[in-house]
Formats: C-alpha cells, sequence, structure tokens
C-alpha cells in the first residue's frame, strides 16, 4: 500500500482513479494520529492553485493597496518568474539584499529535501542574501533565557530527562500547562511511532502521581487520574514565587544544592522575603494574584520537597508577557529543591509538547539540504514581523544588543503562514501592503496566499519523493511520491531552479543534480554519518525498495545537567560562573526593567486579575485535529467545527451568564478585533477562560470581522520584554457574547477571484 508522511504520522493510503480516497493507521503504532485523514479528497479542488497567479492590482502598479482584498491573474511559469526576477533584481540594485525579508518562518511539509525552508534560503544565499529571523514562536523566550541560566537550552527541545529515567523515578510530575497529548501527535520532521501516551501511562502505572496546574482540565489525560489546580491564566511566576516562600519558611530549601551548584539565590531570596521591596511573596499574596486557595499552595510546595519531583513546565507558559519570567521561575524552584540532575528530578519544558521531547538525540545529525552562507548580517526575532514592516529604521533591543529594523521591499515566504502564526492579524494586513513585492510558494489559496502579490504553486509530500528523517525519533523513510502533481504546480526546487536560471546561478543551485540525485546523494552522507556510531544502514536502492528503515537506538538514558551535578567543577556549566545562576549579573546589566536579574513577578498586560466585569483570558493552544493551519480545509479538520466555525470552549457558568448554548455561534471581541466562532460548553474548562485553537483559515469581511475564527484577530503583538522579543499570545482578555441573527457566511474555504488569463 503506498503510504504518506508528515510531521504527524505515517499512513496508508487508499487510492481510486488517482485520487486519495481513505487514510489507514499504521497498525505498529500503538497511539496513531487521525491528522492525515486531512489528506483525504483535497489535492485539487478550487482551493488547491494550480496555476502561478498574479495579483491584479500588483499587475496595474497599485503599490501594495489591494494586497490581500485583490483578484489574481492567472499566468504562465515563464511570465511569473519574469515578474519576480525582474524586479526582484531592480530591488536589489537600488536597496541591496538588505532589503529582502526571507526569514520565511514556519514548519512547512516534513521531508528532509523538500525542505521549503532550506529551499528558499538556499536560493536567497546566492542572490547575495536576505534578512533573517532568530528563534521560534515555539519557545522564543525560552530559548534566548535558558543559556543566562544553565549555560545552553538543553531541556528546552532536546536533552531532557528521558522518559526512561521519569518512569520508575519521578513520584511526583507538577506539570505547568498540563501534558497535552494531543501535541505530542506531532514531531518537526516526522513521526513514526506515538510514544508519549504510552510513556505516560508507564509512569502512572510505575506510581507517579500527576499535578495539572493550568487552566484546562484535559491538558492531562483522565486515564492518568490527575490532581487539577486551575490559577488564573498568565499567574504562574506568582504561583511558584508563593511556592518557593513556603520552601523558605518551613526550611525545606536544599541549602547545599545552591551552595555548590547555584549563584545569586540570596539576591533573589531577598526579593522573595520581601527585602527589597517590601512585599513577601507569600503563600497567602500568591493565592491573592491567582485565584487559588493558599492552603493548596503550602500543600503542594510541601509534597514537592517530600517527593521526586519532576517540574514540567509547557512552552505556553512563555508565549506569554514576561514569559522569560516563567522559565526562569522554573528553574529557580528547581534548584531550590535540589533534585536537579537527579534521576526523575529536576525540571524539563515540552514535554508532551511533541514525540521527539524526552527522547534522547542521536548521537550524529542527518545530513539537510545545503543553504551556503548568508552575506546579510541583520536579522529580526521572529515575532517581531510586525514592527518591522510598520517602523524600518527603528531602533529595538535584543538580548544585551541594541538593533535597528531594516528597510524591507521584499517579502518571500515559503513553508510558513504568517496570517496564521502571528499575533494581531489585522494590524499585519495593514503593515503588509507596505513592501514593493510579496512572493508566496504555497499549496493552497490559504491567508499567506491571498495576500502575495505573486503566487508560485507548490506541490504536496504526496506529489514528490523525499526522505523522512527526524532528530530524536529512530526511523528513515522514503517518502514516494503517489500522485502527479495537479495542474502545473512544481516542487520548491524546480520553482528555485527556474528563478535561479533567470538570475543566473542554476548551475550552483543545482549542483548539476535531479530530485533522486539529490535524495541518493543525502541518503549517502546519513550512511556514512551513522557508521561513524555504529549504525549500520543499509545502501539507498535497498533502503528505498523496503520503503523504510526502523532502527533501535542504543543510548545510555542521561538526567538533565547529571554530569554538573556529579561534578560542577570538573562539568562546569557555559554560564559566567559555570555554574546555574539563579541571579544573572549578566542579565542585571543589560538594564532591562522588564526583564531584570532574578525571576521576578510582573502583572500581564492583561490578565483576570485586572479586565473589566465580564472579560475572559484567551487561550488559544494548538489545535489538536491539524498542524497549525496546515490542511485546515481537509475532513478530520472540519468535522470538528461548528456551524462551519472554530470551536471556542468555556465553562457552563460563563455560558449561562451570556445566554449561550452549546452549537451557538459566538462572537469574540478583543481591543484588537473581533471573530465569530461555535460555542462548546465543557466544564473542563476554568471558569474566566475560553479556549480556541489556532490555525481557522484568515477570512476577514470588509469591516475587519474574522468570520471563521482565527483566533490571531484577537491577540496581542507585543514582545516578551526587551531580552527576548518573543510571541506573547497566550495574554489575551476577549469578551464573549452569542451572535444573534443571521451570522455572515464563512469564506475562508472560497478561493479569491480569478481574472482572465494574462
Ligand atoms: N495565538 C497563537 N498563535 C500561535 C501560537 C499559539 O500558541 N497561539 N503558536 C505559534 C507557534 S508555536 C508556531 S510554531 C506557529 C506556526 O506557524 P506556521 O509554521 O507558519 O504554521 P503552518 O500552518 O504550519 O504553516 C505552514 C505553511 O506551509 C505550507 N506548506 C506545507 N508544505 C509546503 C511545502 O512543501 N512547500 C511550501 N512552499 N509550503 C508548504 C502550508 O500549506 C502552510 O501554509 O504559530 C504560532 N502562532
Ligand atoms: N496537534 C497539534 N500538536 C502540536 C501542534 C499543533 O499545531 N497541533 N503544534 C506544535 C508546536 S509548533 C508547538 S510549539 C507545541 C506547543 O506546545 P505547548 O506550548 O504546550 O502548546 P499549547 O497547546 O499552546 O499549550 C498547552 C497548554 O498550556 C496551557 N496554558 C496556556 N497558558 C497558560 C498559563 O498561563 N499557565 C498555565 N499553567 N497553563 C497555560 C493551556 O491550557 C494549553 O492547553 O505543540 C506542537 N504540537
Ligand atoms: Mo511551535
Amino acid at each position: 500500500m503506498d503510504r504518506v508522511f508528515n510531521h504527524w504520522g505515517l499512513s496508508g493510503v487508499e487510492l481510486r482513479n488517482g485520487r486519495i480516497t481513505a487514510m489507514h493507521h499504521d497498525p505498529r503504532d500503538p497511539n496513531a494520529s487521525r491528522i492525515n485523514e486531512n489528506f483525504v479528497g483535497i489535492a485539487d479542488g478550487d482551493m488547491r492553485i494550480g496555476q502561478p497567479m498574479v495579483r491584479r492590482g500588483y499587475l496595474a502598479g497599485d503599490g501594495g493597496a489591494a494586497r490581500g482584498e485583490d483578484s489574481f491573474v492567472p499566468v504562465s511559469w515563464a511570465a511569473a518568474t519574469g515578474h519576480v526576477a525582474r524586479h526582484m533584481s531592480a530591488i536589489i540594485a537600488e536597496h541591496g539584499n538588505e532589503a529582502i525579508f526571507g526569514g520565511s518562518y514556519g514548519w512547512a511539509s516534513a521531508g528532509r529535501f523538500h525542505h521549503a525552508q532550506s529551499q528558499i534560503h538556499r536560493f536567497l544565499n546566492l542572490a547575495g542574501g536576505y534578512v533573517r529571523s532568530v528563534n521560534t514562536h515555539s519557545h522564543a523566550a525560552a530559548e534566548v533565557t535558558l543559556p543566562h541560566l544553565i549555560g545552553n537550552q538543553d531541556g528546552l527541545a532536546d536533552n531532557q530527562t528521558p522518559w526512561e529515567l521519569i518512569v520508575g523515578h519521578t513520584t511526583l510530575l507538577v506539570a505547568f500547562g498540563g501534558l497535552p497529548v494531543k501535541n505530542a501527535q506531532v514531531s518537526a520532521g516526522g513521526v513514526s511511532r506515538h510514544l508519549v501516551p504510552s510513556h505516560l501511562r508507564a509512569a502512572r502505572d510505575a506510581g507517579t502521581k500527576f499535578v495539572n496546574i493550568g487552566p484546562l482540565r484535559d491538558d492531562i489525560d483522565a486515564e492518568l487520574q490527575p490532581e487539577w489546580i486551575a490559577p488564573r491564566p498568565n499567574t504562574d511566576v506568582a504561583l511558584i514565587l508563593g511556592l518557593a516562600h513556603v520552601l523558605e519558611h518551613e526550611g525545606l530549601v536544599a541549602r547545599d544544592f545552591l551552595a555548590s551548584h547555584t549563584v545569586g539565590y540570596e539576591t533573589f531570596r531577598a526579593y522573595l522575603l520581601g527585602e527589597t521591596d517590601g512585599q513577601p511573596k507569600t503563600a497567602d499574596w500568591a493565592a491573592a494574584i491567582t485565584g487559588l486557595d493558599a492552603g493548596v499552595i503550602r500543600d503542594l510546595a510541601r509534597r514537592m520537597a517530600a517527593n521526586r519531583t519532576m517540574i514540567s513546565m509547557s512552552w505556553s507558559l512563555q508565549r506569554a508577557d514576561h514569559g522569560e519570567q516563567a522559565v526562569w521561575a522554573v528553574v529557580t524552584l528547581a534548584a531550590m529543591l535540589g533534585q536537579i540532575g537527579l534521576p526523575g528530578g529536576g525540571f524539563g519544558t515540552g514535554y508532551a509538547a511533541a514525540n521527539r521531547v524526552g527522547n534522547q538525540p542521536m548521537p550524529f545529525s542527518w545530513p539537510a539540504f545545503p543553504q551556503f552562507r548568508n552575506k546579510v548580517s541583520a536579522f529580526i526575532p521572529v515575532a517581531r514581523l510586525g514592527d518591522m514592516l510598520e517602523a524600518p529604521g527603528a531602533p529595538f533591543d535584543y538580548n544585551g544588543q541594541r538593533l535597528r529594523y531594516p528597510d524591507i521591499r521584499l517579502v518571500w515566504w515559503a513553508g510558513g503562514n504568517p496570517f496564521h502564526h502571528q499575533q494581531d492579524l489585522r494590524r499585519l494586513h495593514e503593515v503588509w501592503k507596505k513592501p514593493e513585492l510579496v512572493v508566496v510558494q504555497e499549496p493552497f489559496w490559504n491567508g499567506v496566499a491571498k495576500h502575495a502579490d505573486v503566487v508560485l504553486p507548490c506541490t504536496l509530500p504526496t506529489e514528490r519523493n523525499d526522505l523522512g528523517i527526524a532528530k530524536a525519533e529512530p526511523h528513515l523513510i522514503a517518502m514516494k511520491q503517489i500522485v502527479p502533481p495537479p495542474g502545473q504546480a512544481l516542487n520548491d526546487y524546480d520553482i528555485l531552479r527556474l528563478l535561479s536560471a533567470r538570475l543566473g546561478f542554476e548551475e550552483a543551485f543545482t549542483e548539476g543534480r535531479t530530485e533522486m540525485d539529490w535524495l541518493r546523494h543525502l541518503y549517502g552522507e546519513s550512511v556514512a554519518r551513522a557508521a561513524e556510531h555504529g549504525y549500520n544502514l543499509p545502501d539507498f536502492d535497498s533502503f528505498w525498495q523496503a520503503g523504510e528503515f526502523l532502527f533501535a537506538p542504543h543510548l545510555t538514558p542521561k538526567t538533565l545537567l547529571q554530569d554538573f551535578r556529579a561534578d560542577p567543577v570538573a562539568h562546569p556549566l557555559a554560564t559566567p560562573s559555570g555554574k546555574i545562576e539563579i541571579g544573572s549579573d549578566r542579565v542585571a546589566g543589560f538594564g532591562y526593567a522588564d526583564c531584570p536579574g532574578i525571576a521576578t513577578w510582573f502583572e500581564p498586560a492583561e490578565w483576570l486579575g485586572a479586565a473589566p466585569e465580564g472579560a475572559l483570558h484567551l487561550i488559544s493552544n494548538q489545535p489538536s485535529r491539524k498542524l497549525h493551519s496546515q490542511l485546515d480545509l481537509g475532513p478530520w479538520s472540519r468535522a470538528g467545527k461548528i456551524a462551519g466555525r472554530e470551536p471556542a470552549r468555556l465553562h457552563p457558568e460563563e455560558a449561562a451568564r451570556r445566554g449561550i448554548a452549546e452549537g451557538d455561534v459566538i462572537l469574540l471581541r478583543s481591543a484588537r478585533g473581533r471573530c465569530l466562532a461555535g460555542a462548546v460548553i465543557s466544564a473542563d474548562v476554568a471558569p474566566g477562560v475560553v479556549q480556541m485553537s489556532t490555525g481557522a483559515w484568515l477570512d476577514l469581511d470588509d469591516e475587519g470581522l474574522d468570520r471563521h475564527g482565527n483566533v490571531n484577530v484577537l491577540t496581542r503583538d507585543t514582545p516578551t520584554s526587551r531580552l527576548a522579543q518573543g510571541p506573547t499570545a497566550h495574554t489575551t482578555i476577549v469578551f464573549v457574547e452569542r451572535y444573534d441573527g443571521a451570522p455572515p457566511e464563512v469564506r475562508a474555504f472560497v478561493p479569491p477571484k480569478l481574472e482572465d488569463q494574462e
């Protein structure tokens, strides 16, 4: 049977007349995901882009005025690449490559060769370079903060204490933001076996008790019998300070560990006890902020000290105002408990955020499509896209550096959807009109494609050949072409080859290789690298014929910071002191009022503690039926919609107060925008909270209302702090009401108007 492989798994494909009609679970996957079902019936409908397209206003020279609201003219590949090559060359000649934004953030599809970002970055580097973006939407604040605390990013996405050392060791797993296994359906690069639910069950069977701290009861599966504590969203730092105060007050702090393995505790302690600001961070103080009972906080602190405790922090906590502080507070609390480096103790982030987290990485790296060197040094923190477009030349801070936003004339996106991932999308829609040229490579008419001047239609993974390789996943998958591309859609590689030819560097781009030549070449590098570590992979032809190579990694499980714990002198950390920096002189030296040198509580910019009557805290978490916005038009995603709109869940009391019944169309409003949604009523959502996942394709009407439920029209596009400049989607206050009257038709799955062929 033909198979499809993606970030969310491997499935057997049923084909009829060259069309995918059904998906079948791989029987060897113990916790298979259904997300692949979104591939059924979507490859060639009218939302699929089958021909290059140029925006009508672009051809008429409107300077971007109608971008995102315009019709399109179908053109030939020769015409489309001609427009792009001419305009791009003119921009480079006049403004230099610093005028090209090629960050192109996004997950694209699995497959090592047809990885859209590698393709576009290689192409742009050959064209002289581009302004890039740094850090991820996932965990920007943690990426920047952790190196100040422990010297590197271990325990963020890799090198967490592995599951083998949690099962049988951890007796109390305290999970801020829960352990939502819906998120463990995915892993960047692909999953062949979904193991997180199995690991969690094994931990339960070995006696681990789970505490879910967060706004949603079902962020930890009921079968794990978790205890649920629901503080006000975004008050975790106050809760952690309250727990820390109980440890101090009751003599439960691991003083020896603090003395031998950390610096800066005395500075933090002075703040904790109120010596510096007059406010002791007692359990009662934390109770008032979090809305919890002080007794619950005291009891939890005592249990954390009495158990082998793993503190797990969901990445969501740091996608919030002052998100740096959540990471800092978690590391501080774990240090106070003194179990860092012991099996099953300490801290880790992102457990259950992806299948790979808690797997040991392979000792070698898989080869990637080479990108060459970028001659442009300018960059932006990834979430600052809107600020960059709005204010060219404006200064900004980032991790101790003072930088300026470049003046961007050309924006190019391949494999990401900023009209999904960016916050405050109405603002993005406006500032996106400023560049001279926007080029987008996309398979579908989604938000980003509708916001292009030139749309270059690309293939889906089912329409090309590739290598399925992923970090910390023990498999090689032959991703074979199953169906031909529809219309004139091309692989990103071939799109960029055509453009390279126009610009005079085709040979440098392709190195004379075809798709299959590249797969053979990259695979050959894998064989060599793996062999150095004792992994014997078959030759390419045997592998391709077999369709896969699954192997058992032979790795010795290692606790996060194990060597450092055993001997901090022989294994110092890469921090200035060589130790865990509970207090960081370096960060304090940056002089940022919004990110001092110790874990600090800041009132979030929007939160329930200071919200008007009737407000709710919006939790825009990851969708369970898809990856971000990918394949939102597919049947598995569509089956989860309510009245054709993205579901929004709220507590029965909150629904009753607003006269909302299950299945009603509701209106969500924030200071940024408005969208419609379909109501789901559930006691698994804490009172005061509304949960609406990301990923609904953008559907703005003329008044700026999103008819379909793209949650990012509501969220705030402001940075975590001057340190990391990370995104803060989870800090959003909204108002919710029943939508009376006939709701407008959803047009997210309607293509833009197409003019006659040029
Ligand atoms: N409110 C809110 N917003 C969030 C978050 C949140 O928690 N709340 N989370 C954030 C996070 S963590 C992330 S990582 C981002 C994710 O944001 P993105 O990664 O930008 O989201 P995707 O929908 O995965 O976008 C991938 C795009 O690539 C296209 N694509 C797929 N395959 C190919 C290919 O082979 N070639 C080309 N050219 N295109 C392809 C898809 O059609 C899709 O449009 O969203 C962020 N946004
Ligand atoms: N199915 C599916 N899986 C995915 C993705 C997807 O799109 N679909 N995206 C992947 C990506 S790119 C990433 S980065 C990861 C993200 O992984 P996470 O960051 O863990 O994802 P979220 O779903 O945003 O958040 C998890 C939970 O955190 C809780 N939470 C939110 N704010 C707070 C808070 O202030 N305090 C506390 N205590 N809890 C809070 C919410 O209840 C939410 O359900 O998921 C990955 N997995
Ligand atoms: Mo992410």
